[in-house]
């Protein structure tokens, strides 16, 4: 450490009082907190367990209608960030319930979400013109500005986990949002249209690419589950991952969504993974199993429908003590995109 004469130190603040009064900052003062050695946001490793947070959702149901609320939905914050609605450093997560009989009014907006169905079967969400039926463990997509509504006209609540790219958007402040100004958008197509035409391994004849978002907007989990059922009878799981598969575009072969990634792995009864590390801050929910997760040196023990996240760079390992399988999804597109993602297997 040098140090400097008391005149010094004195005339050096006197000069930063001047810079800051000029909108100016000296960069020797900040240099090694901007440019670290490896990641240094301070998120941290967090679970958040469904039955607390239920019974918190349906205490809102109580006191909040959807027609105030516009969307039902408890955010999922991390603690390293109060009051910033993220649950990583670019991406946020919610749970949202909608009641039986309720609509959330159509709008959009320039941030894509993605829905990932936690509880109650059969509400829906219309997206461009078509009405995808919800089931717990779907994968659905709002892609960015198109117009969209929840509904739910069965007996039981529905709850699904929200992923947005809102930090990302607030970063880049590009953030744009509509309102339709009717409850509903037209339905133009009966339910499972796009799946038909997207999503069977099949494409309209003269289909050409729009957009950056996958067609298909709803992954049902049934088919997902017997990919990885089959792929778990025929091999080997992979030594980090177990069984894991990431959702696509199947335009493109790319990301289901420009800019948040999302997979789902089967870890088998027994199966602890391999210690891995990436840079993408990943947020999981497992569907079905139980086990537990350590995160650095901290553990977290998870059952279905359960969400927890792991900060970037921060090494996993995941122990599964029944057959689970896991959903997560991070900004993994964003980061290979501009070639900053990283990822490394400890030996
Ligand atoms: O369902 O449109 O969790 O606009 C946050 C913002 C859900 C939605 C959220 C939204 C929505």
């Amino acid at each position: 450490m040098s140090s400097i004469s008391p005149e010094d130190d004195a005339k050096r603040k006197e000069f930063y009082e001047r810079l800051a009064r000029s909108a100016l900052s000296p960069l020797w003062l900040s240099l090694a907190a901007l440019v670290t050695r490896q990641p240094s946001s301070g998120l941290k490793a967090a679970m958040w367990s469904y039955a607390d947070c239920r019974a918190l959702l349906m205490e809102a149901g109580g006191l909040v209608s959807v027609e105030e609320a516009e969307r039902r939905v408890l955010v999922l914050e991390n603690s390293a960030f109060p009051g910033q609605s993220r649950i990583t450093t670019s991406l946020y997560a919610g749970l949202q319930l909608v009641l039986p009989g309720e609509r959330a009014r159509s709008h959009r907006h320039s941030q894509s979400a993605l829905r990932f169905v936690l509880e109650g079967t059969g509400a829906y969400t219309a997206v461009g013109g078509e009405r995808t039926p919800m089931y717990p463990g779907d994968f659905i997509i709002t892609p960015s500005w198109e117009w969209h509504d929840h509904g739910n006209d069965t007996p039981d609540p529905v709850i699904w986990l929200d992923g947005l790219d809102i930090p990302l958007v607030q970063a880049l402040d590009t953030s744009f949002m509509e309102q339709l100004g009717q409850i509903e958008q037209p339905v133009l197509r009966p339910a499972g249209d796009s799946l038909a035409r997207f999503g069977a391994n099949l494409l309209p004849v003269d289909h050409r690419p729009t957009g950056l978002t996958s067609p298909v907007f709803s992954y049902p989990y049934a088919r997902t589950r017997e990919a990885l059922d089959t792929l778990r009878r025929n091999g080997e799981p992979d030594a980090c991952h177990g069984y894991k598969m990431r959702f696509v575009n199947p335009v493109t072969g790319g990301f289901a969504m420009p800019t948040i990634g999302t997979f789902m792995q089967l870890l088998p009864r027994g199966f602890a993974s391999g210690p891995y590390r990436s840079t993408d801050a990943t947020v999981f929910t497992p569907v079905e199993g139980e086990g537990r997760s350590q995160i650095g040196e901290q553990i977290l023990e998870w059952s279905a429908r359960d969400v927890f996240v792991v900060p970037s760079w921060a090494t996993v390992r995941h122990l599964a003590s029944s057959d689970a399988v896991l959903f997560s999804f991070s900004d993994r597109p964003v980061q290979l995109a501009t070639g900053l993602f990283r990822e490394e297997r400890i030996q």
